[in-house]
């Protein structure tokens, strides 16, 4: 039994369609909401709805992203919070292999701190603590490819397009360490930009903590062994056919080439 209205739920399948077609087509389309009347709650429903039509073709859970974790990205889309989608084991590239360009619309790589929920994590038990059940660290990037024209999203707008999430790889895992205020660099073929995992809530850990707040608020799935994204230490890069390496300081390299 839900409590949903029908017409609510129409709405939110008419949209998680648009956004799958886009998705799938490799496709862009106008942000959504010129055209439809839907806020936060709904695009949490949307972004469910999207998800639940991956898993349908086959694809599995294996962790949850974080977006808007820079403070002048918040203050650029003028939200205060964090936004949370879901990854999934299509969109997972190994480290220093190969990503087929032709899956993605106009593609985007930064740089991010990858944490792993250790065992004993629970999410359903308000007592259980992400923060201190993460079990590995390790360096990461995430390709991110709005399916809305030029990046042009409002927040529900992102947070519908499960918030850009396209694929990420995951450099080598290594046990918990400090990772605030490291230095980061990104080399994107001759495209290099620097920056500090302090851009990250001011500690990637801080996102951790973000990361356990949302998929409770929001419902999403948080289980032991899943990755969780802790967000971006720089401005993404326009991701072409070139090798791409990030660096993190206490963390070491990973690396990924687009073809
Ligand atoms: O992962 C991110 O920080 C990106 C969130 C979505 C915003 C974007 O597509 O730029
Ligand atoms: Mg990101």
């Amino acid at each position: 039994m839900t409590s949903e209205q029908p017409d609510r739920r129409a709405l939110r399948d008419e949209l998680a369609d648009v956004l799958d077609a886009a998705q799938t087509g490799v496709r862009d389309v106008e942000s959504l909401s010129d055209t439809s009347a839907f806020d936060l709650d709904d695009a949490y429903a949307i972004q469910e709805a999207l998800t639940a039509r991956r898993l349908a073709r086959g694809e599995r859970l294996v962790g949850v992203k974080m977006g808007f974790t820079s403070r002048a990205k918040m203050a650029q889309m003028g939200v205060a919070e964090v936004i949370v989608g879901r990854l999934t084991d299509a969109m997972h590239i190994g480290d220093g292999g190969e990503v087929d360009l032709s899956r993605f619309i106009h593609p985007r790589i930064e740089p991010e701190v990858a944490y792993r929920v250790g065992p004993g994590f629970d999410l359903s038990d308000p007592d259980s603590d992400l923060a201190e059940h993460v079990d590995a660290i390790a360096p990461a990037m995430e390709i991110i490819d709005s399916r809305y024209r030029d990046f042009r999203f409002t927040h529900e707008d992102v947070v519908a397009d499960n918030t850009s999430a396209a694929a990420f790889v995951v450099g080598p895992w290594q046990p918990v360490v400090d990772a605030a205020e490291a230095a980061v660099r990104i080399s994107v073929g001759e495209q290099e930009s620097t920056g500090s995992t302090a851009a990250i809530l001011d500690d990637p850990m801080n996102a951790v903590r973000e990361a356990q707040r949302m998929c409770r608020k929001r419902g999403l799935a948080l289980v032991p062994g899943d990755v969780v994204l802790a967000g971006a230490a720089t401005a993404a890069l326009p991701l072409g056919p070139v090798h791409a390496e990030c660096e993190i300081e206490g963390l070491g390299t990973v690396s990924v080439s687009g073809v």
